[in-house]
């Protein structure tokens, strides 16, 4: 597979944070405030955002009686990112649309890596292989504290929890630490955003980075 980025006029954008942290409820903000701006939006997902990645997302997520390995869960997301990296998000960026994802490689790092202790040397050597040097022109990560995120996701919860929603507070107490080690790593990609603020006050946030990265797009 080509690895090589096209010539792009489109921002690809991304969200990251724990569970319950309003990746969901801010990417649809993200996506009306960036329309009512004049850009052509496209708003998706991981892991999914094509039919055929849909299709693995629900076995990576189901909760069954067979073993999922770290090592299989990572092929698996990296198995959908590449599906959903050829077929939604290279096409868009060269179409000149911007693109908001909720979640992206910083997810493996994160959930994989430091979570489950997946090696970071292998993340980095299938992210190279998945989506080349194609990275996030931007990513807001919202942060907050694990079980304010836990209380809010379980109120939204159906009966069953999924393979990550049925984990434990340390766990993702190794993930959120992993998210943080990320931004201070490339604190020029990744914008800490706190999500424990009300809605609103969060939403003043994403509009006001937006808004720079617009700006910076502008002196270009
Ligand atoms: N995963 C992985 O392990 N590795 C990978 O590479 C990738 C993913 C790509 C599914 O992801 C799982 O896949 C995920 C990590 C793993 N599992 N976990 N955890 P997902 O993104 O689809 O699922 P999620 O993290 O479970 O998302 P979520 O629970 O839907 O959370 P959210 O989108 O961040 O939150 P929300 O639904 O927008 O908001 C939750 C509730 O809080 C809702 O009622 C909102 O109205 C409310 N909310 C939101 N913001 C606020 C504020 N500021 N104040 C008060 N209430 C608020």
């Amino acid at each position: 597979m080509s690895t090589r980025v096209p010539a792009r006029a489109g921002k690809f954008i991304t969200l990251e944070g724990i569970e319950g942290a309003g990746k969901s409820t801010l990417a649809q903000f993200m996506s009306a405030w960036l329309g009512r701006h004049g850009f052509t939006v496209r708003l998706t997902r991981e892991p999914g955002g094509t039919p055929l990645a849909e299709r693995v997302r629900q076995i990576v997520l189901e909760r069954g009686a067979e073993p999922v390995s770290p090592l299989t869960e990572t092929l698996l997301m990296f198995a959908a990112r590449a599906l959903h990296v050829q077929n939604v998000i290279r096409p868009a960026l060269a179409r000149g649309e911007w693109v908001v994802c909720d979640r992206f490689t910083d997810a493996t790092r994160a959930y994989q890596g430091s979570g489950r202790g997946v090696d970071a040397a292998l993340i980095d050597a299938l992210a190279l292989a998945v989506h080349g040097d194609l990275k996030p022109d931007c990513t807001l990560l919202l942060d907050l504290p694990v079980r304010v995120g836990l209380a809010r996701a379980r109120t939204r919860q159906g009966a069953t929890a999924d393979r990550f929603e049925a984990e434990t507070v340390g766990f993702f107490e190794k993930v959120r630490e992993g998210y943080l080690a990320l931004a201070r790593r490339e604190p020029q990609r990744l914008r800490i955003i706190d999500a424990a603020a009300p809605l609103s006050e969060v939403e003043q946030r994403i509009a006001q980075a937006l808004g720079e990265l617009q700006a910076r797009e502008g002196r270009a």
